[in-house]
């Protein structure tokens, strides 16, 4: 069958090209603490980068930061706005998603936290998405939140720069609570050719499955395949269409 193989062919292209990354808001490591778990991953046009709120209790913010000034919002970038767990939370924790559009271009971002013993970015509540191995790393971007005087609040926004999301953060009703949530136009998100298979699918619904919510346990550079089940009704659609 002809068109069997192309299929495989493509699907197994569209998982290569596009694997789901799950980052830990509020880990430091394994424990809870003012990180987030990895704290700079790699992620390709069209594949998803999942935020889990899974620290209990927590407050924090996913932000769109320039590499020079880490704890300062970027023009046009992604805000989450606050996203606040209970204590003694264990499962069904509050997800963000954001979908790379451009994985050419490096995306900084940084917790907006100022309340408690410590200001979170100054902390070092910061991370990266596609960082360059040599130059503006992420070592470099970290040092410069450890050494920067305050944090500024961004306008929640839902659009980013080389990045979007298509939903705020959710579930976002008790127990969770949220706080001036993103909202805004979304444009469509600019995706290569070779990767187009999978981002439709990405930036749809989300039928993948689930990112397993109920995991409290980390490990850095975790990555999952949720999309799979997206890429291959992706890849089907467009053989049909
Ligand atoms: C994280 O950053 C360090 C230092 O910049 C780098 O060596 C490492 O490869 C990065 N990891 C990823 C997944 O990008
Ligand atoms: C979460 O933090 C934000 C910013 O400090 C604050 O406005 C909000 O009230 C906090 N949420 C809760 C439930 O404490
Ligand atoms: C959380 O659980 C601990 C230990 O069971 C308990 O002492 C504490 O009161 C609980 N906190 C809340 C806010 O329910
Ligand atoms: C990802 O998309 C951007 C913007 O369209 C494009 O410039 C870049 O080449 C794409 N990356 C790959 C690996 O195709
Ligand atoms: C994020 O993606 C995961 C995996 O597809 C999904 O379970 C979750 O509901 C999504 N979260 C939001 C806020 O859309
Ligand atoms: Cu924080």
């Amino acid at each position: 069958m002809r068109f069997a193989s192309s299929v495989s062919a493509l699907a197994l292209a569209a998982v290569v090209l596009a694997q789901d990354v799950v980052i830990h808001v509020g880990f430091q490591g394994d424990n809870p603490g003012l990180a987030f778990n990895p704290p700079n991953v790699t992620a390709s046009n069209g594949s998803t980068v999942t935020f889990m709120f899974n620290s209990s209790p927590s407050n924090h913010s996913v932000n769109q930061s320039p590499f020079a000034t880490p704890c300062q919002p970027l023009a046009n970038g992604f805000s989450s706005g606050f996203v606040t767990v209970p204590a003694n939370i264990t499962d069904g924790f509050p997800t963000w998603n954001l979908t790379i559009t451009d994985d050419t271009k490096p995306i900084w971002f940084y917790c907006s936290q100022t309340t408690g013993a410590k200001e979170h970015c100054l902390a070092g509540m910061v991370g990266s998405i596609n960082a360059p191995q040599t130059g503006n790393t992420f070592q470099s971007f970290l040092a410069l939140a450890t050494a920067a005087s305050s944090v500024v609040q961004p306008t929640p926004a839902l659009s980013g720069v080389n990045a979007v999301a298509t939903a705020p953060p959710s579930p976002l009703s008790s127990p969770f609570t949220g706080t001036d949530n993103p909202t805004g136009t979304l444009p469509a998100p600019k995706v290569s050719a070779a990767s187009a298979s999978g981002s439709g699918a990405s930036s749809g619904s989300g039928t993948g499955s689930a990112s397993s919510p109920s995991s409290t346990k980390n490990s850095a550079g975790s990555v999952q395949i949720s999309g799979f089940t997206a890429f291959l009704a992706a890849a089907f659609g467009l053989i049909l269409a």
